[in-house]
């Protein structure tokens, strides 16, 4: 029977809900999600959880690790500490919970899912930091955030100084369409201990600014509107990681790039603006 309004709804029914599973998966695909690697969380929209809320049965509050006041009342679609990609598709309620964030928007609780007794992921913290920056600054549109290990953007934070310059330049030029996706640009944040607050706080300052942050030596995060722009973002800046590898590793000089004037011309037509110290034609020289 359809009910007009105010229709309730399985978890597992609903787009959202598929859409981040079939996302999860195709991280998984790609290679991303060796063993119980990354991590993947959504706001869900208001009218979203209160078709659902029939479903929500709330567990103990316990603390978030971070300060996010401006996430108060929040309910967020978010994989289990320990939990394996590949399984997500086979045992979406085992794999994933959502919580929700108390008034002061310092704990959480579980409302849904992790049916055999797992928390949010280690890297709870970063991803809520960073949901409350995205909230903030794109006025309430950013609702998903992922954490994956492509393994060409980890190769390059070995051989490539760890700067937003840097990376910014260098992956810019070797696609075309990168200045597009990501025309703010991409920080790096330098090696550091994962699953705290303190790496949390240093990606989200990152978040500010950039939809992307490559962390040394680790993986990335990557933040956006819906899931496709996540992923696809994700996936460009691997793509471009792996054709810069490629052309290194033939050892041969550059004999063409993108000059200055084409990325004046990019911008121009795309309508972005390019900020000038990621297109210095200088910078690759410097390396
Ligand atoms: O194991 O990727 O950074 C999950 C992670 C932690
Ligand atoms: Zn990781």
């Amino acid at each position: 029977m359809k009910m007009i309004g105010t229709e309730k709804m399985r978890v597992e029914d609903c787009e959202w809900f598929k859409d981040f599973v079939r996302m999860a998966d195709d991280g998984y695909r790609m290679g991303w999600h060796e063993r119980n690697g990354g991590n993947l969380s959504y706001r869900i929209k208001d009218r979203e959880a209160k078709e659902v809320s029939d479903s929500f049965n709330a567990s103990v509050w316990k603390p978030v690790g971070a300060q996010v006041p401006e996430l108060a009342g929040e309910y967020f679609l978010i994989t289990g500490t320990g939990k394996y990609f590949r399984n997500i598709c086979i045992r979406p309620s085992d794999t994933l919970g959502i919580i929700e964030i108390n008034p002061e928007g310092d704990s959480y609780r579980t409302v849904w899912g992790y049916v055999n007794g797992a928390e949010p992921t280690s890297e709870l913290p970063t991803h809520l930091l960073n949901h409350q920056v995205k909230k903030r600054v794109s006025g309430g549109t950013y609702r998903v955030v992922y954490h994956a290990h492509p393994e060409n953007i980890i190769a390059l934070t070995f051989i490539l100084p760890l700067s937003d310059e840097v990376f910014t330049r260098e992956l810019w030029g070797m696609m075309t369409e990168c200045p597009i996706v990501f025309p703010a640009g991409i920080g790096v944040v330098p090696w550091m201990v994962p699953g705290g607050s303190e790496i949390g706080l240093k990606t989200c300052e990152l978040m500010e600014k950039y939809d992307a942050a490559v962390w040394a030596h680790h993986g990335m995060f990557a933040t956006g509107v819906d899931f496709d722009l996540t992923f696809g973002l994700m996936h460009t800046i691997e793509k471009s990681a792996a054709i810069l590898l490629k052309q290194m590793s033939t050892g041969r000089e550059r004999l063409s790039a993108i000059d200055q004037d084409q990325f004046k011309e990019l911008a121009e037509r795309f309508r972005v603006t390019l900020d000038d110290r990621f297109i210095d034609q200088g910078l690759t020289e410097r390396i």
